[in-house]
């Protein structure tokens, strides 16, 4: 049943109302500096690590650095005059948000080394349990918790054999040398494709485990000139412009076309992955081997100005024989073969579908997440589950996922959050999540477009659930925007 929208206040305005963020990433630190924007000071940041920053403080792996234009890849309010390149590397993207959350004074609301272990909705308010045993009470939550979050162990025989050293893409492991060693990746997701073109030189033999061919489109990654950058510090409206630029060039020539299968534009995106690997690949066996056999932007699109140069050094090794076992020297795999190695790296991807979990959240009603989700997880527009009133997910379930500024996203989120807040704030309510009817009308919608999208044409990635169908946001990025712009409130439920 849809709540008619009221415009009579049930009670007085709250402005006692208390928050309770879980996560201090990208859009925890936001999340804060928002609410204190917004004039909400009463809130804590509970944060499971010893540091702010999410996937830039667990991903650390040579070569590290985000495919999406650091100008845009920035908060909107805080612009980085100081960007060393157009795609700038990973640890200096943390250490802007670590500037920004000290500039923007939320650093010191961080409680770390705290995971939130419980959330349950007790008596109108939630009541919050972390590891420590402490205990915390709060009339909103705001589930930063992150997409990229759960290292996915693959299943392999042998793990425990192998005698070198042995750890996933983000969870490097910088006291094990690399230099001069026998190193080998699995996988050819983002993350390996920069490991490998960051390695190849420093170390003796490079082999990557190929198991799924990828379409990678060439970037050029230019370095910010002092002068460019003292021209940024005088003029910021010189950062903008070219933020304004960068975003509307993902969603126009990305973003808004990976939603149809039959774009035009993908077939362009297409042939220019195509050209790359003709031109740039010699060995016609190797470049038969790189060959992906699905369509670009199926899987997500790599960026990489270097790999193909790097994985075709005299040092780097593809190997496409499925793995067998691990054994204490390195990986047999299929065909018998031992590809001995000193180092392992497992750059196999994602949990992408835990998203809160392994937290455990109760509703309204006493069911958990864990039961509601147990077809898989899904939110009111990314955002709101049914039962489970004032509490947000930033980054949640069947949200945009892609090449595009995440950034931007929680922005966006975090406006639509607010207008459900001010909900409770003016007395309106005191609760409010999506209807039951909203999310069910919402999802068979998202289903049936999911199908339209280029991630179901063929082949398989993380975009997909257990039935082979896409999760992401599978409408046009000016969709969402607009979505996100007001919320519909006859889409709520409010008490
Ligand atoms: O992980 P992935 P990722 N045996 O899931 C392979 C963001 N990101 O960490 O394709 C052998 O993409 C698997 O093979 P297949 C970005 O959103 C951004 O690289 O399933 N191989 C695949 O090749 C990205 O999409 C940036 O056949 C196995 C790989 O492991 C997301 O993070 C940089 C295997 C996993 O690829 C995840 O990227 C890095 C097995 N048992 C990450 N199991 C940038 O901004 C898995 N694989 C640049």
């Amino acid at each position: 049943m849809t709540t008619e929208p009221t415009s009579t206040p049930a009670a007085a305005p709250r402005n006692d109302l208390r928050f309770i963020v879980i996560g201090a990433g990208m859009s925890g630190i936001l999340s804060a500096i928002k609410l204190k924007q917004a004039g909400f000071d009463d809130f804590a940041v509970y944060e499971k690590a010893d540091r702010l920053g999410g996937t830039w403080r667990e991903n650390t792996y040579p070569g590290i650095a985000c495919d999406v234009p650091s100008h845009f890849y920035s908060y909107s309010f805080a612009p980085n005059p100081d960007w060393s390149h157009r795609f700038s590397p990973g640890a200096e993207i943390h250490a802007y948000f670590e500037a920004v959350a000290h500039r923007y004074g939320v650093h010191e609301r961080i409680q770390f080394g705290k995971e939130v272990t419980r959330c349950a909705f007790e008596d109108g308010r939630w009541r919050i349990e972390t590891s420590d045993g402490a205990t915390d009470v709060a009339d909103f939550v705001i589930a930063a918790t992150g997409v990229l979050h759960h290292p996915a162990i693959p299943d392999i025989e042998g793990l425990d054999d192998f005698e070198g050293a042995l750890f996933h893409s983000a969870r490097w492991d910088h006291d094990v040398p690399v230099a001069g060693k026998r190193v080998g990746v699995v996988g050819t997701g983002s993350s390996a494709i920069q490991i490998v073109s960051a390695l190849v030189d420093r170390v003796e033999e490079l082999t990557l485990f190929q198991r799924t061919a990828q379409w990678i489109t060439p970037i050029e990654n230019p370095a910010y000139s002092d002068t460019e950058k003292a021209e940024f510090q005088e003029h910021p409206e010189a950062m903008q412009t070219i933020r304004d630029a960068v975003a509307r060039a993902f969603t126009d020539g990305f973003a808004n076309v990976l939603v149809d299968a039959d774009s035009p534009m993908l077939q362009v995106i297409h042939d220019s992955c195509l050209a790359n690997l003709e031109n740039n690949v010699k060995d016609p066996e190797l470049r038969e081997k790189l060959r992906p056999d699905y369509r670009a932007t199926c899987k997500r699109l790599i960026m990489s100005e270097d790999f193909y140069d790097a994985i075709q050094r005299p040092n780097a090794k593809l190997v496409t024989e499925g793995i067998e076992r691990l054994e204490k020297s390195g990986v047999r795999t299929r065909d018998g073969r031992l590809h001995e190695l000193d180092v392992l790296v497992l750059a196999t991807g994602f949990r992408v579908e835990d998203f809160v979990r392994p937290m455990r959240v109760i509703g309204r009603s006493g069911a958990s997440m864990d039961e509601v989700w147990k077809d898989g997880p899904f939110a009111h527009l990314a955002i709101s589950v049914p039962d489970f009133p004032n509490f947000f997910m930033l980054n949640g379930p069947n949200g945009p996922v892609g090449n595009f500024s995440l950034i931007e996203v929680a922005e966006l989120q975090f406006g639509y959050i607010l207008q459900l807040v001010e909900q409770v704030r003016s007395g309106a309510c005191d609760e409010i999540c999506a209807s039951q009817e909203a999310m069910q009308r919402f999802d068979a919608e998202r289903r049936e477009a999911a199908k339209k999208t280029i991630w179901a044409s063929g082949c398989k990635s993380w975009y997909l659930d257990a039935d082979g169908l896409p999760t992401a946001w599978p409408f046009t990025f000016d969709r969402f925007r607009e979505e996100m712009s007001k919320p519909q409130l006859g889409d709520f439920e409010r008490r």
